[in-house]
């Protein structure tokens, strides 16, 4: 292969996202909002972009609507640059069948990687939290000499259920020796038995190497179409897969505190203690690192606004992150993250909670520990998530830890 070789990178954004319900329910989990101002989308976008790999293809699948409209809106580049991030829905070519898995959405897009020939395939998945040089893990896959890599950090022992979990040949320590997806009761590191080493669902792949296991995954019976549960194990038990040590990869402006920080944002505590991330005192993930910017959308809106609207009344935020078009009028946020045009009014206390675009908040309102959806409007001395029992009884989500979700649209009222 040559030094300079060609790249196409596929994002998988077809998944359901069912355990982020509600906040799944009208739209695609890569289109769900995260750090006031992005989408999950946002963030594999803006590391393959950063990357300078710059030919991207979006597999959608589910409610796509949303997701489809940020992608055109926001992610449009100079087509006469050669660059693209184009969505491509499930199109039902190979069968009347929506996409069975991850491998089988990548096989259905066979006729798309074939135009462009590329000589290496760059696939990730397209809902978690992170920053990655994917320029860094190509180089160690063409220097290994594997057909197929995956992206590896440690996490707990008792997440295995979560993770594709992989083994390393001890002899050769950039190559697999078995990789299992999800199982029960893995073994630990041999140096940290309460680890695993996890798959982050990010592959790169030799693209005639991937058109091989793909097309006999295809045929095969006993197999769930899934990258992680059929083609990985494929590869690993061909001895040709390498495996790429996420810790190991740096970006410009990381610093020791959110080096390496990568969050699977696939529940709504997971979700939500991501956004706590954003906004502890040292965060652990620093979106102000303006050499690996994370790209969006942010209209023509104007900037927050603060206003003292009268003795008492001293809008406030401490501890948050606010985004443009908020106006905090006499109420109070603490330790929370707003999305844009939200409004607080008089007197009412957001606390330790997320607001999506649009949330209105009336006098002498509080919310505690919640993420609240788009456009949802309190009322006059409503509450959220004081009251948890309160809270299941008209219907909201309330998660084990106490973590109250109000869904898009709700009126709350007193
Ligand atoms: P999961 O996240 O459970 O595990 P999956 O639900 O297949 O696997 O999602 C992977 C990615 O593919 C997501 O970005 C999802 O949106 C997308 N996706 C799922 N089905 C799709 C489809 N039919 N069409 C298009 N896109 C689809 C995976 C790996 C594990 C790894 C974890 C890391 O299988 O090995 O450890 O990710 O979080």
């Amino acid at each position: 292969m040559s030094n300079n070789p060609k790249i196409l990178s596929i994002v998988l954004a077809g998944g359901e996202g069912t355990r982020l319900m509600p906040l799944t329910r009208d739209r695609a989990k890569p289109a769900v909002p995260f750090g006031g101002v992005f989408r999950l989308i946002d963030f594999p976008l803006s590391n393959l972009v950063n990357s300078d790999y710059r030919q991207i293809v979006v597999l959608t699948q589910y409610k796509s609507h949303s997701l489809d409209r940020h992608i055109s809106q926001m992610w449009r580049f100079a087509p006469m640059l050669g660059s693209y991030v184009s969505p491509v829905p499930a199109q039902q070519r190979l069968g009347k069948h929506w996409y069975l898995g991850s491998a089988d959405a990548i096989y259905q897009t066979i006729n798309i990687i074939e135009d462009v020939q590329p000589d290496i395939v760059v696939i990730v998945g397209a809902d978690h939290v992170y920053r990655m040089d994917f320029g860094q893990m190509v180089q160690q896959h063409i220097e290994s000499g594997a057909e197929f890599t995956v992206a590896g950090i440690r996490q707990p022992l008792s997440d295995s259920k979560q993770f594709g979990v992989i083994d390393v040949d001890p002899k050769h320590p950039n190559m697999i020796r078995s990789f299992q997806e999800k199982p029960e009761h893995p073994d630990g590191l041999p140096d940290d038995p309460k680890s695993i080493l996890a798959s982050m669902g990010n592959y790169v792949a030799n693209t005639k190497a991937l058109f091989e296991a793909l097309s006999l995954d295809e045929k095969a019976e006993d197999t769930k179409h899934d990258m992680g549960g059929d083609i990985a194990p494929f590869f690993s038990d061909r001895n040709q897969a390498g495996v790429y040590d996420f810790n190991d990869n740096s970006v410009p402006g990381s610093n020791d505190t959110d080096h390496a920080y990568w969050r699977d944002v696939g529940t709504i505590k997971q979700f939500y203690d991501a956004h706590m991330d954003l906004i502890a005192y040292v965060p652990e993930f620093n979106l102000y690192n303006t050499e690996w910017p994370i790209y969006t959308n942010n209209g023509s809106l104007p900037p927050a606004k603060f206003v003292h609207s009268g003795q008492d009344r001293l809008g406030h935020a401490t501890d948050s992150i606010v985004s443009p078009g908020v106006i905090v009028s006499g109420g109070e946020v603490h330790h929370s993250v707003l999305s844009p045009n939200v409004r607080i009014h008089s007197w009412a206390q957001v606390v330790d909670s997320i607001l999506f675009n649009g949330v209105i908040v009336n006098r002498r309102a509080r919310i505690y520990k919640a993420i609240i959806d788009k456009n949802v409007v309190l009322k006059e001395n409503s509450t959220v998530g004081i009251d948890t029992q309160h809270d299941i009884e008209r219907g909201f989500t309330v998660t084990p830890e106490g973590i109250t979700v109000v869904p898009k649209g709700t009126v709350v009222e007193d």
